[in-house]
């Protein structure tokens, strides 16, 4: 063969008239967590093409449009082929990989004995999860350094979820199957799209059409009509960040109607009397004078949700929800109302979401009680925040950067995530990344973030490393309305190897040369490593390493799924991906059990009183700042990634900001124009577009765009920073840190120039 490269290969192949040698074989998409099996056709050594597979069971040939971009993805001209360090000059050149563990292993030993492990942090963002094996090693280094300092994309997402199991405590029978239910609610979330909550991400177009068909009533709250807002039986389209209001509303309601499941309060539940006495000043006319919904819509809402029909579903929240300011509360409202309705699954039902490569447990008719979820461990610097039950408050880690004195953060490991892009405040985190001694990340492409480092690692991806489907099987411990709902696994090998003539290693890989050099010893716990999903039914699986190179990826997902309920041997057997014979059934509560779950949280009724007496006309009827800024996700991007690629947009490699025509009238302008987007804190450039699906006084954009501070003037061909708008430290939630990301007030005016800031 004559070609050194792949493309040379095929050219080659041509010239002596031979065919492209291709080859079509089943891989995992993980590009969300939903990981569609799908069929991948490797050409003369290169991703073709990634289509669905007619063959999974799970699947049966579903895909959606950006892990059919996975060729796109894969032979991106702009993939980094080589790890890369930053010169004095500011410029980038390749480094070995070996020679880049080397430099990175010393400058942290460096740190660590100046300054103690503390100034070492690490980041895990949203493309750990494609590789559980990154994540495990990480945290692993991170434990053998003795940092404590080890932060996720969780908190900037919605850790309300992990924080509202430890108050309610959790449900061991788990969830309702929403392929069996007759009603289900979802609060700010769109999975059609997402592929996140509530609807299973398993084809969730399919399972939804198949629902309704079956007589399924949907309620969805939204202040937009979003994809999955315009299938749905009922649509509540409010102000936003009133969820709260809206949940206590109609939790009132059904109390007041007795249509709450008292048998099973009386077995399982503490708190009713407090949670009824918190919520009896949100009456109807209160919620729908302050929400700006019609009052019969959240009457018939309440009632359909609480009496239709004879399976009931459950209440689901998303990031839209989250993102207002009561998180914590929002997600604990939503347990309260599914438990208050008695929506879990009870004994001699079928378990909805056994473990197949996780370990197997017995799903119980009984509550594992509240335990506590925060206020404890590590103490940060700033704002009086904790680690947590969902991890340590990643808005407060530019700030751990640039406030000097002991236990100042001075290296930040990166994997999978993009802080200038997706954190809150991108002008802060611009000064802190800037002041650190040591950026490292992790990435596939010159990231916003790897701009900033000084040693971009650069890992092999998705079809090239072997795949497994335990990271969307796990996520149920974080929050219930997600993970599979089925037995269902798969395992597929490498489809593809790395381009020719690349140096790429497994993130694992650089996480142990590290360790190796540093003269670490690794131990894992758990399968996230922390950072959210603490809860586990069954005891974690604790695994040694020995520090040896020679480890394949093969080998550690065996070791991973050592105590797996199907062993790997026969989930490898079904490439396809296979649906097991598990017959889980929930068991009878234990003779002894006394546990109760809790809807009377003190904490949680507190911050609701705080809810009810704010002065919301007054917060309504702000001059300044007359729209409200709501997050939404993007068809054909997973947040910041591949956004650089205008190609999987249709040329279009921005975000606007969407608003409704009769508002975009209203103020003189037009679709298309470009306008500045003004916040309490900053402002920014951007390209307007009408959207009648949303609310009049509501405008919405996509996250995770933009250019550095810097570059607004290229805006159009990179979209508008969305954290730019975001303070970490006016509003934020005392738990978490989570600050204000959704309902935020903005003002928008015509931009004619943009000057330089
Ligand atoms: N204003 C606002 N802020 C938000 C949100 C919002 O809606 N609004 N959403 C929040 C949420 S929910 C989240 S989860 C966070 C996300 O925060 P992050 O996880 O920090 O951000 P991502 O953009 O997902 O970062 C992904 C990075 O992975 C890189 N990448 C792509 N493929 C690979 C790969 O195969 N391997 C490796 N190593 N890297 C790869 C991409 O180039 C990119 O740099 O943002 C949060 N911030
Ligand atoms: N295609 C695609 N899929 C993704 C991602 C992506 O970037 N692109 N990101 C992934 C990540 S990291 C996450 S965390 C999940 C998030 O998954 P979701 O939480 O489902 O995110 P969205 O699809 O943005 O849906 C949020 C909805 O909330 C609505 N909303 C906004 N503000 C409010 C409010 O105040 N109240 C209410 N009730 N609704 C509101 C928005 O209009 C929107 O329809 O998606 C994941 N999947
Ligand atoms: S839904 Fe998620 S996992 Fe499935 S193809 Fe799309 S991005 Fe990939
Ligand atoms: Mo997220």
């Amino acid at each position: 063969m004559a070609g050194t490269t792949a493309t040379g290969a095929i050219v080659s192949a041509r010239k002596c008239g031979l065919m492209p040698h291709t080859t079509v074989q089943p891989g995992i998409c993980r590009i969300c967590s939903a990981h569609c099996g799908v069929l991948a056709t490797v050409t003369d050594g290169r991703l073709t093409k990634v289509a669905g597979d007619p063959d999974n069971p799970m699947f049966r040939g579903y895909t959606c449009v950006k892990g059919r971009a996975l060729p796109e993805i894969h032979n991106n001209p702009l993939r980094l082929l080589r790890s890369q360090k930053r010169q004095p000059d500011g410029s980038y050149a390749g480094i070995g990989s070996q020679r880049a563990m080397d430099e990175i292993a010393a400058k942290l030993q460096d740190l660590i004995a100046a300054h103690g492990p503390r100034s070492v942090a690490m980041y895990l963002g949203t493309n750990g999860l494609p590789y559980p094996a990154s994540a495990l090693m990480g945290n692993a280094f991170m434990r053998g350094i003795e940092s404590p300092m080890f932060f996720t994309a969780n908190t900037i997402d919605q850790p309300g979820k992990q924080i509202a199991l430890a108050a309610h405590g959790h449900w061991l029978g788990g969830d309702v199957d929403f392929h069996e239910a007759d009603s289900w609610m979802l609060v700010g979330t769109n999975p059609l799209v997402s592929k996140a909550i509530g609807i299973p991400g398993q084809n969730p177009s399919q399972g939804l059409r198949a629902a309704i068909e079956r007589g399924m009533k949907l309620i969805v709250i939204d202040p937009r009509r979003s994809q999955t807002a315009a299938r749905a039986a009922i649509h509540l389209q409010p102000r936003p960040g009133e969820d709260v209001t809206i949940l206590a509303g109609m939790i009132n309601i059904i109390i007041g109607e007795q249509w709450h499941d008292i048998a099973f309060l009386d077995e399982n539940v503490d708190g009713f009397q407090d949670l009824a006495r918190a919520v009896s000043a949100f009456t109807p006319d209160y919620v729908a004078e302050r929400a700006d919904i019609p009052r019969d819509q959240l009457l018939y809402a309440a009632e359909l949700f609480a009496t239709y029909g004879t399976r009931r579903g459950m209440v689901n929240a998303g990031t839209g929800a989250n993102f207002s300011m009561h998180g914590n509360l929002l997600e604990y409202l939503c347990l309260c109302l599914t438990t208050l309705c008695g929506r879990w699954q009870r004994a001699g039902e079928r378990v909805t979401r056994p473990n197949t490569l996780m370990p197997a447990f017995t799903a119980k008719a009984q509550p594992h009680p509240p335990y506590e979820g925060w206020g404890y461990g590590e103490q940060l610097r700033v704002r009086g925040l904790t680690d947590t039950v969902a991890g340590m408050p990643t808005a407060a880690l530019a700030d751990e950067i640039l406030l000097e004195g002991d236990g100042q953060v001075r290296a930040l490991l990166c994997i999978g995530g993009n802080p200038m892009a997706a954190w809150p405040d991108q002008r802060k985190t611009h000064r802190a990344l800037e002041s650190l001694d040591l950026l490292v990340t992790l990435d596939t492409e010159m990231s916003l973030t790897a701009r900033m480092a000084d040693y971009v690692i650069a890992p092999m991806m998705q079809m090239e490393t072997p795949a497994m489907t335990m990271g969307s099987e796990l996520i149920k411990y974080y929050t219930s309305g997600t993970g599979i709902p089925a037995a269902y696994a798969q395992y597929v090998p490498r489809v593809v190897d790395p381009p020719q003539g690349s140096d790429l290693i497994e993130e694992w890989q650089f996480f142990l040369g590290l360790a190796k050099r540093m003269e670490l010893e690794l131990w894992f716990v758990n399968f996230f490593g922390g950072g959210g999903g603490k809860f586990m039914e069954s005891a974690p699986i604790v695994l040694q390493m020995n520090g040896d190179t020679d480890l394949s990826t093969e080998e550690l997902f065996e070791q991973m799924c050592a105590t797996s309920r199907i062993p790997m041997d026969e989930v490898r057997k079904h490439q396809h991906g296979r649906i097991f014979d598990v017959d889980a059934v929930v068991a009878e509560r234990d003779a002894d059990c006394t546990a109760r779950l809790d809807i009377g949280n003190p904490y949680m009724l507190a911050e609701l009183a705080g809810v009810r007496a704010e002065d919301f006309a007054a917060a309504r009827d702000d001059s300044t700042y007359r729209l409200r800024l709501i997050p939404r996700r993007h068809q054909n991007f997973m947040n910041s990634s591949g956004t650089a690629l205008a190609a999987l947009n249709r040329g279009k490699p921005y975000n606007p900001v969407y608003m409704h025509p009769d508002t975009v009238i209203e103020l003189g302008l037009e679709s298309g124009c470009t306008v500045r987007v003004t916040s309490n804190h900053d402002s920014v450039p951007a390209v307007l577009e009408s959207d009648a699906t949303l609310r009049r006084d509501v405008v919405a954009m996509h996250h995770a765009f933009g250019g550095m501070p810097s570059e607004d003037s290229d805006f159009r061909e990179h979209g508008t920073n969305v954290g730019r708008l975001v303070p970490t430290d006016v509003d934020y939630d005392p738990i978490t840190g989570l600050p204000r990301q959704g309902n935020i007030a903005v003002n928008i005016a015509r931009l004619d120039r943009i000057s330089p800031t």
